[in-house]
């Protein structure tokens, strides 16, 4: 496929292509987490549990993603760092409508890029000129990450930054060390100027710079840095270490998916190699470190805004299917909803987002049909740790909804969920059945009249405290 005019390489090329052409990585193994820390182990089994903030970070659901920068203006996905800042000159950027749209729309958090990939900084970053201080916005006085951060304080939400490493406007990029200085001193910048911040973004991509110099990041170095300056922000990326990356970007984690991994399965951001994406999807039910996975998204076609791209917002239903194949599947949905050159969200988007919220509603509105009957768990004769329950009359079920007690760890490695028609006779028939559960697991089905329910469970080890069971009648 031709990339389409003025647009750049990635539009037909996935960062995993670009890692594996050997523009992205580094020497494997040489990357050590242990003086970080990743998850904590529980004291009874010893599996690993996730922080405070881990569990934070998954009960919030959803986060919003914004790319807006230089690629806004230029209707690019990638800038090649040349771009004069004189072009950043959005008309009438209101971080409070993209924080109100988020909220409203059952948004936990928002992510801005604050740098991405072409160097341009969105902050008035002391050490580089490539900054909105150099543009007309504001006058030459703005600061978008600090409209951003006030914006997320104002609605509630919480805020994190993406900083991307690969800078191809930075004459030190590729003169290594000199490089992980600087980079070191945007992040010290962002991450001291603005008070609380919750999540700190990675991307792997580790291009040529404007040298065509490679660089050798130092990314031990980055994370403990962050954990110093911001010690409750959860750092994402391949590697993590408290969030990795869900291995695509389509808005789809594993079926099976483990919070836990091996964490030398995918040693350093970016590491390309045979089974490293099934181990961003999948996790290792015998992993070391607690580290789920998050599923970043667009809800249009490019990360950045395109207005040739104005009729190809995702559909209500679509967001909904998301949700689905992200939240519930043990994982955390990361929607982009990319500004346009006004400095809005676009008003499709607008109208389009709250589609989610209400079509989650709408699967959750016909309560509970289990009506507060508490199932009561025993073991079957096979091991299996299994439930019936017998409801008071027949009641059509569409939707199972499982939760694990994850601040516990997470050991369920099989599920099924049967109902049967009446309550002596009828045969048993099976409405979901499936492998982790983890945070939740969702399965929507076709309605089924049932009078008794039984859910079936293997582990992998002891449940430290019951799985929370929800069937709907759905909508
Ligand atoms: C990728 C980047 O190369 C894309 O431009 C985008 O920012 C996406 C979220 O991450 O690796």
């Amino acid at each position: 496929m031709t990339p389409p005019p003025g647009r750049l390489v990635p539009d037909v090329m996935t960062r995993r292509e670009f890692a594996r052409l050997g523009l992205s990585g580094l020497a494997a193994g040489r990357l050590s987490l242990d003086a970080l820390g990743s998850g904590n182990a529980s004291a009874r089994s010893g599996r690993p549990v996730p922080t405070a903030a881990q569990l934070q970070w998954q009960r919030d659901e959803l986060a919003l993603f914004l790319h807006f920068g230089v690629n806004t203006f230029t209707d690019r996905e990638w800038g090649d760092g040349k771009e004069d800042p004189a072009i950043f000159a959005p008309s009438t950027l209101d971080a409070r409508q993209w924080a109100r749209t988020a909220r409203a729309a059952g948004f936990r958090m928002m992510i801005l890029t604050a740098k991405h990939h072409d160097g341009f900084c969105l902050w008035p970053s002391a050490i580089t000129k490539h900054t909105v201080a150099a543009s007309p916005f504001r006058g030459g006085n703005g600061d978008v990450v600090r409209e951003f951060v006030d914006a997320c304080r104002a609605e509630g939400l919480e805020a994190g930054l993406y900083c991307s490493p690969w800078d191809r406007n930075s004459p030190v990029y590729g003169d290594s060390s000199r490089y992980n200085d600087f980079f070191c001193d945007q992040l010290t910048e962002l991450l001291t100027r603005y008070g609380r911040i919750d999540e700190v973004w990675f991307d792997g991509a580790n291009g040529e710079g404007p040298n065509g110099r490679k660089q050798v990041y130092d990314w031990p170095r980055f994370w403990a840095l962050v954990r110093r300056l911001q010690p409750n922000a959860v750092m994402f990326s391949d590697a993590g270490p408290d969030i990795r990356w869900i291995g695509n970007e389509r808005g789809s984690a594993g079926e099976t998916n483990w919070s836990t991994m091996d964490p030398n399965a995918v040693p350093y951001p970016g590491a390309d190699g045979p089974g490293i994406i099934a181990a961003l999807q999948n996790g290792d039910p015998n992993g070391t470190v607690w580290r789920p996975g998050e599923t970043d998204v667009s809800i249009r076609p490019g990360w950045f805004y395109h207005p040739e791209e104005d009729a190809k917002v995702k559909s209500g239903a679509e967001l909904l299917q998301l949700y689905c194949t992200s939240v519930g599947r043990n994982s955390k949905l990361l929607l982009n909803v990319p500004p346009t050159r006004a400095g809005l969200l676009h008003d499709t988007d607008v109208a389009r987002l709250p589609e989610i919220k209400r079509g989650i509603a709408k699967l959750m509105e016909s309560g509970d049909v289990l009506q507060g009957r508490k199932p009561v768990w025993g073991t079957a004769a096979d091991g299996s740790t299994r439930c019936e329950v017998e409801l008071p009359g027949e009641r059509s079920v569409s939707v199972s909804d499982l939760r694990e007690p994850i601040e516990h760890g997470q050991v369920v490695s099989q599920y099924m969920v049967e109902g049967a028609p009446a309550s002596a006779s009828g045969a048993w028939q099976v409405l979901a059945r499936g492998t982790t559960i983890g945070y939740r697991k969702l399965d929507v089905f076709t309605p089924v009249s049932v009078r008794r329910l039984r859910i079936t469970l293997r582990t992998i080890a002891p449940l430290a405290g019951p799985v929370q069971v929800l069937l709907r009648e759905g909508g």
